[in-house]
């Protein structure tokens, strides 16, 4: 998973882009990157890092231009190397830029291509280099000195028709203009809006309205998926549905990745979560009318709008029994097991007096590897809780995600091959209860009814843009296990363009 962002506005943009960055932090914290267009140059900085530690006072000095695009990564396929930092930039035609979130499903058969046919070289494992090879290839192929608005849209049919996966894309044109588009089935979000000045309409796309809001721009909607949005050097909107889509968008933005102020594909997410915590607790009520629960007790922060609504609807007092130090990262984010393990005590801390003697419901909003809860269960009972009661505001995950997000391997996720109840012994909880993905599912599309699935691949193993088998999910393991992983990030690139 990863953030973007692109602007095209009336005044310097590389404020804009830093502060629309930083609001999408929370979807990568492995790398940022930034370019500007100033009459005709591109200014591109981009490195390992945190928004605030990437982008420093001469780098943004430098990064000149009413027009630029935004990345921050959370390292998907690919590596964690600092060359494959977003945005990516081709010298021909035009040249380009672009940065991505998602994450393609067949890489290898385009790249071999791109290298067969296309005579393209891509130097990275990155998929974006390879998105944007075939976003220049396809624009080189209208044959156009000064591109309109049909040439744009046919070169990203043209993305559409070889490339497979879950994307949502950001790209800028030199000399023409700011693109944006998302897969057929809409999986990764991409919404854009627009702010009116004295000088005329601006225009933003990101991932997520929340970076709309920051900037005081206005929704004006989501990109549909299959659809491109193009905004011309004049600031002239176009839009056009290149290919048919079928909104499918990804669940787990709902369940964990996106922020609870965002609205994505007409649900704000802080609502879905409710409803999510509604649903949970009816089962329940349904299913152990005779519990003997005390006290709803999220493990902050995202499951704290869920239990909230739990707590609610089981007419049971609602405590903050976990204190968070909020300057250490997601641990989900955080490579290697090791880490992940240790920051879990640094980065929570139990109030005593809300556990002793208590039966609880610790609330989160899954269960992937299966090591936090386990270390925040023993955390409860050393706190003194009687029995620990454990609920996932999402069903089980028993599938790697190939659209994008950061999952661990078929074989580090504790629920693969494992039931309910076996996951439950191996965390050590006195009862564990998922949410069923009927009730999850109902739950999100109530909110916006023209949404009649999702992709919930991680949950059922369904791939809903197609065309995964067990060699895919093999390769995609290899690439992403930790070890490999941290071999790749100790090579040092001779391209990187990390400084200005
Ligand atoms: C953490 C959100 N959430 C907590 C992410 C832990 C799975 N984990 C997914 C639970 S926060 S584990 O709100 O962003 O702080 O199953 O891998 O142990």
């Amino acid at each position: 998973m990863c953030g973007i962002v692109g602007i095209s506005a009336t005044v310097n943009v590389n404020q804009l882009l830093f502060d629309a960055l930083t609001v999408l932090q929370h979807r990568g914290q492995d790398a940022a990157g930034m370019v500007t267009l100033d009459e005709g140059r591109f200014f591109l900085r981009k490195d390992n890092g945190l928004v605030k530690d990437v982008f420093r006072t001469r780098h943004m000095k430098r990064l000149n231009g009413c027009s630029g695009l935004g990345h921050v990564r959370y390292p998907t396929a690919g590596t964690s190397s600092s060359a494959e930092a977003q945005p990516f930039y081709v010298n021909s035609p035009y040249g380009i830029a672009l940065a991505h979130n998602g994450n393609l499903t067949n890489a290898d058969d385009i790249k071999q291509s791109l290298f067969e046919s296309d005579l393209r070289h891509i130097n990275t494992h990155s998929d974006s280099e390879i998105l944007l090879n075939v976003f220049a290839h396809e624009l080189a192929k209208e044959g156009k000195h000064k591109p309109l608005a049909e040439d744009i849209f046919n070169a990203v049919t043209g993305v559409y028709q070889r490339c497979e996966g879950g994307f949502a894309v950001v790209a800028l044109i030199n000399g023409h203009g700011m693109v944006g588009f998302r897969d057929p089935h809409g999986i990764r979000p991409l919404v854009y809006g627009k702010r009116e000045t004295g000088n005329g309409t601006e225009y933003m796309l990101a991932s997520e309205s929340v970076a709309l809001d920051a900037l005081d721009f206005e929704l004006v909607g989501d990109v549909a998926p299959g659809e491109a949005i193009y905004i011309d050097e004049q600031r002239q909107l176009h839009t056009f549905q290149c290919v048919p889509g079928k909104l499918t968008p990804c669940m787990f933005e709902y369940v964990y990745l996106a922020r609870p102020d965002s609205s994505l594909d007409g649900i704000y997410v802080y609502q879905s979560r409710l409803r999510m915590g509604q649903t949970l607790a009816n089962k329940i009520l349904r299913e152990w009318p005779d519990h003997d629960i005390d006290v709803v007790m999220p493990i902050p922060d995202t499951s704290r709008n869920s239990a909230l609504e739990m707590a609610t609807r089981l007419g049971l007092p609602y405590r903050e029994g976990f204190v968070k130090n909020r300057y250490i990262g997601r641990t989900f984010i955080m490579p290697g097991q090791a880490i992940r393990k240790k920051s879990v005590r640094q980065k929570l801390n139990a109030i005593h007096q809300e556990f002793a003697g208590k039966n609880v419901l610790l609330v989160d909003d899954s269960i992937v590897r299966g090591t936090t809860c386990e270390q925040i269960i023993e955390m409860a009972r050393d706190a003194g809780a009687k029995k620990v009661y454990f609920c996932s505001a999402a069903p089980a995950i028993r599938y790697p995600n190939v659209y994008g997000i950061d999952m661990p391997t078929r074989e580090e996720l504790i629920a693969h091959g494992r039931t309910d109840q076996e996951v439950c012994e191996l965390i050590g909880a006195d009862k564990l209860i998922f949410q069923d993905l009927d009730d999850l599912k109902k739950a999100v599309s109530s909110l916006n009814q023209a949404i009649d699935d999702f992709d919930c691949s991680v949950f059922d193993g369904r791939y809903v843009a197609g065309n995964i088998d067990d060699d895919y999910l093999e390769q995609l393991a290899s690439s992403r296990n930790d070890d490999s992983r941290q071999a790749e990030s100790d090579i040092i690139d001779l391209h990187n363009e990390g400084d200005l």
